[in-house]
């Protein structure tokens, strides 16, 4: 389902190549310094100067801190300022949101890790609980206050004897979205593998059965509906990260 293909015109708001070119060129002011691949090579030799842009992109990210720091803690609120309702946002709209039987999921896990036998929501609720008031920040320009609660992420990937050495953990969700993390911010102490929100089992439209959350990351780094991940060396970008958007995306 949810093929992008078939949603409505102007839905889909991947970034177009021109405009993709440009996003990537907007980082040429910030890094003109760190650039001396440039030297020499004219702008429109596309793939070489796209690649070092890219590289620029990532490198001059302002959240590029959260690499350096990872015991450094995201804002956290009181109950009081959640936001209410809490906005939703996918790559469609609402009424395509999956529904996911609970009974029969079964988090699937894969790659650098030692005990890959599926997890069940009643095994994933028996794991101690934690739950933080954080801030979601989408870079469509809105933000908002919400509670999720469930296991430290830190904590789950120990359990299951994954890779902590590796470079990156990949999610696959129900609705065909994807993402990937580095290793650091998986083990930041912030990020939860969320089983609720406010309280109240996770509902579909915020992305029932698992939602990641990581308050370090702007929005998009947030996988919802999360049916498989795995931890891996190789580099597996993600559905808006594809699209031209920094793949660390810190907020
Ligand atoms: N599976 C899935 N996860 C996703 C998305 C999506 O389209 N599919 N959109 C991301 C984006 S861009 C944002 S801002 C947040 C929105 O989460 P919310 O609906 O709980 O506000 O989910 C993120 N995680
Ligand atoms: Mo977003």
């Amino acid at each position: 389902m949810n093929d992008p293909r078939t949603l409505a015109p102007g839905q889909d708001r991947g970034l177009a190549q021109p405009e993709r070119r440009r996003f990537l060129r907007g980082s040429l002011a910030l890094g003109a310094g760190t650039l001396p691949l440039l030297a020499g090579c004219s702008i429109s030799d596309e793939p070489l100067v796209e690649k070092a842009l890219l590289q620029t992109s990532r490198f001059n990210d302002r959240v590029q801190a959260w690499l350096f720091d990872p015991e450094k803690l995201a804002p956290t609120y009181p109950d009081s300022m959640i936001t209410r309702p809490f906005p939703f946002n996918a790559y469609y709209r609402e009424s395509r949101v999956p529904q996911v039987d609970g009974e029969r999921f079964r988090l699937q896990l894969e790659g650098r890790i030692a005990d890959q036998r599926p997890w069940s929501l009643a095994e994933l609720r028996e794991m101690p609980q934690t739950d933080q008031v954080t801030r979601l920040i989408c870079v469509e320009g809105w933000s908002a206050i919400g509670k999720w609660g469930g296991v430290r992420f830190s904590d789950f990937l120990e359990r299951i004897g994954a890779d902590l050495e590796a470079k990156y953990v990949g999610f696959r969700c129900a609705d065909g979205y994807y993402t990937s993390i580095d290793m650091p911010t998986a083990l930041h102490a912030q990020t939860l593998l969320t089983l609720t929100f406010d309280g109240q089992t996770l509902p579909a439209r915020y992305g029932f059965p698992l939602k990641l959350r990581m308050p370090t990351k702007l929005g998009y780094k947030n996988p919802k509906h999360v049916e498989a991940l795995f931890v891996t060396n190789t580099y597996p970008g993600g559905y808006w990260e594809d699209r031209g958007y920094n793949w660390f995306g810190g907020s």
